[in-house]
C-alpha cells in the first residue's frame, strides 16, 4: 500500500481547496507547470511570515487568478474584469489597517483594466499589484494579450502578432515607472527555481513596503502557460526565459521604500453610521416589500418619444409597487438625444424577489407614440395587455394577439389643461383597468412622491389620472 506521508504545508495557504471538490480535496484548477501555483505559494508564505495574514485581501480578478479565493488564507474580494485596482483603492482607504494585494493577469491588468493601473499607480494608492505576465488571455483560451510577443502565435493571431494589426507588446514596469508616485517596481520571473528565489524576495518586499504603509508597489512575474503555449512545462519555461525575457528584461526598475515616508492612518471620515444615514434618505418611509408567492411577476415596458415623460411614468409605477408593498424593479433605457428620440424604460412588480429588471416580452405594453407601438407590440405576451396613444395607430393588432386599447391619453391631458401629462394618463388608464392589481391609493401616492418637487403640478396630473381612469372604466370595464 502506498504510503503518504505529509512534511509540511506551505504557510498562508489553505489545507484543502474545495474546488476541485472532495475527491481531490488538495488539486487546484491550474494546470501544471503554471506559474500561478507558485506565487499564490510565495504570497501565502510571505504574509504568513510577516504575521500580517489577518489584514490583507487579496483581490482576485477575472482569468486563471479568478480563484485565489481558495488557496491564499487570507481575506479576499472578487472583482469585475480590469477593476481591481479601483476596488483596491476603496479598501485601502477605507480599511486603513488593511494591506491590499492586487493579483492580476496581463488581459486583466493592462488591457481591460489599463486605465485602473495607471491610475491608481498615479494616485500612490496603498497597495501592492502582483500582475502576472503570461503574454495570452490563458483562462478564455488564449487569445492575443496586450504583452503578446511580435511573432507569437494565438488563437486570435494564428499567423502571429504582427506590429502593424496588433501593435507592440505594452511593457507595464516600463509605463508605471514613468510615474512619480510609485515606491517599488520590478520584473521577475517564476520559470525556475533561481528566478523563483528572487521574485520570492520582491513578494517579500512589496509586502513589507505595504505592512509599512510606504505606498505603491508593482511587481511583474513572467509566468510560463504551456497550456496555451501548446508545449511540455520545461519548454514553456524556456519560452519564458528566451523569448519573453529578452523583450521584459528582468529588473528592478525602482525601489524608494528606504526614503519613503509611511502613509498616516487617516481617519475614516464615512463609516456604516454615513451610509445608513445616506440610505435613510433614500428611503421612501414605505418599508420593504412583504413577499407574496400568489401575486405573480408583471412586466411592464413604457416607450414613447424622449421629453414624453416614459421614464417618470415607469417611476410612478415603480413607487406604486413599492406603496403596495411590491417588489420593484425600474430599469432605464435612455437613447442617445436628450429631447425628441424614442426613449423606454422597464418595469417589474412582483410579489416575490425579482432575478433580473431586464427582459424581452412585457405582459404590458405602454406605447405613447408609434415608433414604441411598432417596435415593442410584437414583443408582447399572447396573454397580455397594450396601451397605446389613440395618435399612435388607427386600430393596432397585435401579432401575438394581445389585447390591444387605444387611449386618447395626448387628448385627455389637452383636454385638462395639461398636455404634457399624457404619461399621467396612462397611469389612470393601467389604474382604471386594475390589470396591475395595486390599489388606487398607491397610485395617487405615488404621483404625489413623484411630483413632490413640483407641488403646484399635483392637482392637474390627479385631474388627468382621474379623467383617464373613468375612461377605460367605461369602456373596458376592469380587467
Ligand atoms: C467584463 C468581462 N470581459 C471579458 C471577460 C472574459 N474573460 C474571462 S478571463 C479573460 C482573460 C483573462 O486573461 P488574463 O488577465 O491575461 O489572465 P490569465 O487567464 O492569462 O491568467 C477574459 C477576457 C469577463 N469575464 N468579463
Amino acid at each position: 500500500m502506498r504510503e503518504e506521508r505529509v512534511l509540511g504545508y506551505p504557510k498562508g495557504l489553505y489545507r484543502t481547496f474545495p474546488r476541485k471538490g472532495g475527491s481531490a480535496p488538495t488539486a487546484t484548477h491550474l494546470c501544471p507547470g503554471c506559474g500561478h501555483g507558485i506565487l499564490y505559494k510565495l504570497i501565502g508564505e510571505a504574509i504568513a511570515d510577516l504575521g500580517i495574514q489577518d489584514r490583507s485581501v487579496l483581490l482576485s480578478p477575472v482569468g486563471c487568478a479568478v480563484f485565489g479565493y481558495y488557496y491564499v488564507d487570507c481575506g479576499n474580494v472578487q472583482t469585475a474584469h480590469g477593476r481591481a485596482p479601483a476596488v483596491g483603492a476603496a479598501i485601502a482607504r477605507l480599511a486603513q489597517n488593511s494591506i491590499v494585494i492586487s493579483y492580476q493577469g496581463d488581459g486583466d491588468l493592462a488591457s481591460i483594466g489599463l486605465g485602473e493601473t495607471l491610475h491608481a499607480a498615479n494616485r500612490g494608492e496603498r497597495m501592492v499589484i502582483f500582475f502576472v505576465n503570461n503574454a495570452v488571455y490563458a483562462m478564455t483560451g488564449g487569445q492575443l494579450a496586450p504583452t503578446t510577443l511580435i511573432g507569437q502565435r494565438t488563437t486570435t493571431t494564428p499567423e502571429g502578432r504582427t506590429a502593424q494589426v496588433d501593435g507592440f507588446p505594452l511593457h507595464m514596469c516600463e509605463l508605471v515607472d514613468q510615474l512619480a508616485t510609485p515606491v517599488y517596481i520590478e520584473r521577475c520571473s517564476l520559470a525556475d527555481a533561481r528566478r523563483i528565489r528572487k521574485a520570492r524576495t520582491a513578494v517579500r518586499k512589496a509586502l513589507e513596503i505595504q505592512r509599512d504603509r510606504k505606498g505603491f508597489a508593482f511587481v511583474e512575474f513572467l509566468s510560463p502557460c504551456p497550456t496555451n503555449m501548446h508545449c511540455s512545462s520545461t519548454e514553456a519555461a524556456d519560452f519564458v526565459t528566451q523569448q519573453m525575457e529578452p523583450e521584459f528584461p528582468l529588473k528592478r526598475f525602482r525601489d524608494r521604500s528606504a526614503e519613503a515616508t509611511p502613509a498616516p492612518v487617516r481617519e475614516v471620515k464615512y463609516g456604516r453610521e454615513d451610509l445608513e444615514a445616506v440610505l435613510r434618505d433614500y428611503d421612501s418611509g414605505v418599508g420593504d416589500p412583504v413577499p407574496a408567492p400568489d401575486v405573480p411577476e408583471v412586466r411592464i415596458r413604457l416607450a414613447g418619444f424622449g421629453g414624453q415623460g416614459v421614464l417618470s411614468l415607469g417611476t410612478m409605477l415603480a413607487h406604486a409597487g413599492q406603496m403596495a408593498r411590491r417588489f420593484v424593479t425600474w430599469y432605464p433605457s435612455y437613447g442617445p438625444e436628450q429631447r425628441g428620440g424614442t426613449s423606454n424604460c422597464s418595469v417589474t412588480l412582483s410579489g416575490q424577489p425579482i432575478g433580473t429588471p431586464a427582459f424581452m416580452h412585457p405582459d404590458v405594453l405602454v406605447a405613447l407614440n408609434g415608433p414604441a407601438l411598432e417596435k415593442f407590440g410584437p414583443e408582447v405576451l399572447a396573454s397580455g395587455l397594450i396601451l397605446y396613444d389613440a395618435k399612435a395607430a388607427t386600430a393596432y393588432v397585435s401579432p401575438n394577439g394581445a389585447k390591444c386599447i387605444a387611449v386618447p391619453a395626448l387628448e385627455l391631458a389637452a383636454s385638462c389643461g395639461t398636455p404634457r401629462a399624457a404619461n399621467t394618463a396612462m397611469l389612470g388608464a393601467l389604474a382604471g383597468l386594475d390589470s396591475l392589481r395595486l390599489p388606487e391609493s398607491s397610485f395617487s401616492e405615488a404621483m404625489a412622491m413623484a411630483l413632490a418637487g413640483k407641488p403646484k403640478l399635483i392637482p392637474a396630473n390627479r385631474d388627468v389620472f382621474a379623467a383617464a381612469a373613468a375612461w377605460v372604466r367605461e369602456r373596458h370595464g376592469k380587467r
